[in-house]
């Protein structure tokens, strides 16, 4: 591995070790022998298996699943790949060419035992096109089979490779905090100066507010008597946020013309009075056929109507709420749910982020997408975000869905897939964090919930491609995975609540009380970047500010003027450069202090 090689390895959360690109899969090309490859149905699936000409991508041969009776579930019919043998910590990617009828199959990924581990769900077409996913071994097998189960039809799979990419990276997370120092914090510093002079030995205590870094909750208001408890408990724990369903299309607009805006604008004016920063727009387009999605009116007629029908939503409702929703998700899991492109076109993706950024010049465009980072289709991810880049379509950000599931989180796992996400060069959301799943709902203990998510949000904060972190709900009554909130339906924060409040309130915040300012005149302090409660001086005479300190505004200098009568004059705004802006600090009695110069 070159130099290069060994720098991106390293920098995408993976040891620098060489990797030959050797194929574990057996006669994964079909050209030759074809052992180990082998159907399977259940007794309400029926398939055949063959390896004919006219199934090959590449050479003569490839594997044809025929598909004559659909089933309930997709592994009732499946192709089992040759099992192969795993190193552990090793990081495997898997990709292969398949085409086939237009519904949902899934590629699945489990331990020798049958134990399924992850996997990747994948829309075929009538023309080849590559999937690929990344794993991690353990040392023990491997067992990989696509269940195409749903649909019959014809499925043909060629050039089926899996090869070792890299080792995971076991220190990243231990580093975290020394990540988290660098990258959220700055050398910041209250002034204070007497007539120009450094004035030392006045009191500074200082409180660090609110984040600048976005952590956020989806938001589903109900308008009903839990609303005002919902609404105090996400003021607690969160800063930012984005509406669960109520911008979807079909919710925001169910019938062509009648726009119904009243939940969003309820959640956005909720949002601005408690003076939080990022509220995301989720989403302009989701080309997914459920939840009545297929049936909305936008569908039902030509391409061409459609594509006059989705402009007109995206001038339209981002014009309305320019300045509001700072961040869209232009489109919603774009690769997941291709079936518009497919009947319509992928230029409408291009289109999308044009019209977008020509109807709000000023927000953040987000791709939207999962199993991104908790599962490893991460490169298909990036393939299509480097062509939106190659086209110059105007994406500025990646948003990674980052619902987990039941699996256990491995955050060196989570650092390899954002740093693949972040070598494009695009700030990264996670826009919808959370575990358990909506069939299991969440089946970890508390105490395990409550590591996990920790683990999280401390490997997320301290990425230094990620902007900013969002959970998909805090509440188990209104959250889309049974126990899969951070509080319990009966109002009780959960583990994971505390923990996640610890974070943010005691790992991550930044106060002194009284700390002098020094011969210079000087308070310095390293804080997070961030709205700071400061007041300077003490007892009555004490003046109080909401400051911002960040890269821009790391010192705040307060000036005090001696020839000002006696009455503490609070300055209209604190200046970073220096002027007099009539601050001087009493005594409990109204007397000056002393300032030694
Ligand atoms: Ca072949």
């Amino acid at each position: 591995m070159n130099r290069l090689g060994m720098t991106m390895a390293i920098a995408m959360g993976m040891s620098g070790m060489a990797f030959a690109g050797t194929n574990l899969v057996a006669n994964g090309d079909f050209e030759g022998a074809t052992t180990g490859w082998i159907k399977y149905n259940t007794s309400t699936g029926v398939s055949t298996l063959s390896f004919v000409d006219s199934a090959a991508h590449s050479g003569t041969k490839g594997a044809r699943m025929h598909v004559t009776a659909a089933s309930t579930e997709n592994w009732h019919v499946q192709l089992k790949f040759p099992v192969i043998s795993t190193v552990a910590q090793t990081v495997y990617r898997l990709s292969y060419w398949a085409k086939g009828p237009d519904v949902s199959t899934h590629v699945g990924i489990s331990d020798n035992a049958y134990v399924y581990l992850t996997g990747f769900t994948q829309t075929y077409t009538s023309t080849w096109t590559k999937f690929q996913g990344t794993f991690i071994g353990d040392g023990t097998k491997r067992r990989i089979a696509a269940s195409l189960g749903l649909d019959t039809g014809v499925y043909d799979f060629d050039d089926v490779v899996i090869e070792a990419i890299g080792v995971l990276d076991s220190t990243w997370y231990a580093n975290a905090d020394t990540r988290i120092d660098s990258l959220r914090k700055n050398d910041f510093g209250v002034q204070v100066l007497q007539d120009g002079v450094a004035a030392a030995d006045i009191p500074v205590t200082f409180q660090l507010v609110r984040h600048d870094f976005p952590f956020g909750t989806a938001l589903n208001f109900h308008d009903d008597a839990d609303d005002d408890w919902y609404k105090q408990m996400a003021a607690k724990y969160f800063w930012a946020g984005v509406t669960e369903n109520a911008f979807k299309w079909p919710q925001f607009e169910p019938t062509q013309d009648a726009v119904d805006s009243a939940t969003v604008d309820k959640v956005l004016d909720w949002t601005e009075s408690q003076g939080w920063a990022l509220m995301r727009g989720h989403a302009l387009e989701w080309g997914i056929e459920k939840y009545n999605f297929a049936s909305h009116w936008s569908r039902q007629g030509t391409c061409a109507e459609y594509q006059v029908f989705l402009k007109h939503r995206i001038d339209r409702d981002m014009a309305f709420y320019k300045g509001r929703f700072r961040q869209y998700d232009v489109w919603n899991e774009a690769f997941h749910e291709p079936a518009i492109f497919n009947r319509c076109g992928w230029e409408l993706l291009d289109s999308a982020f044009i019209w977008a950024h020509a109807a709000d010049p000023t927000a953040q465009l987000f791709l939207n997408e999962y199993s991104v980072v908790a599962g490893g289709e991460t490169g298909t991810f990036v393939d299509l975000i480097k062509g939106l880049q190659a086209r110059n379509i105007p994406i500025s950000g990646i948003g990674a869905q980052c619902h987990f599931g039941n699996q256990v989180i491995d955050p060196a796992v989570v650092a390899m897939r954002l740093s693949e996400l972040g070598a494009l060069g695009l700030p990264i959301m996670v826009t919808e964090f959370d575990v358990g799943d909506m069939t299991d709902g969440n089946l970890r203990t508390a105490q395990e919930q409550a590591d996990q998510d920790a683990m999280f949000i401390r490997a997320a904060f301290s990425h230094p491609a990620v902007q900013g972190i969002i959970l998909w709900g805090f509440w188990d009554s209104r959250h889309w995975v049974p126990d899969g909130g951070i509080i319990e339906e009966d109002k009780t924060p959960k583990l994971a609540a505390d923990s996640i409040w610890n974070l943010w309130n005691k790992d991550w915040t930044t106060s002194g009380t009284n700390v002098s300012t020094n011969a210079s005149g000087l308070m310095g302090f390293r804080g997070f970047n961030g709205k700071y409660v400061v007041t300077v001086g003490a007892g009555i005479n004490a003046q109080t500010d909401t400051l911002q300190f960040d890269a821009n505004h790391r010192v705040w200098t307060y000036n005090m003027d001696g020839s000002k009568p006696l009455s503490l004059q609070k300055p209209a705004r604190a200046r970073l450069v220096a002027t007099p802006a009539g601050l001087r600090i009493y005594d409990l009695a109204g007397r000056q202090l002393k300032i030694k110069r």
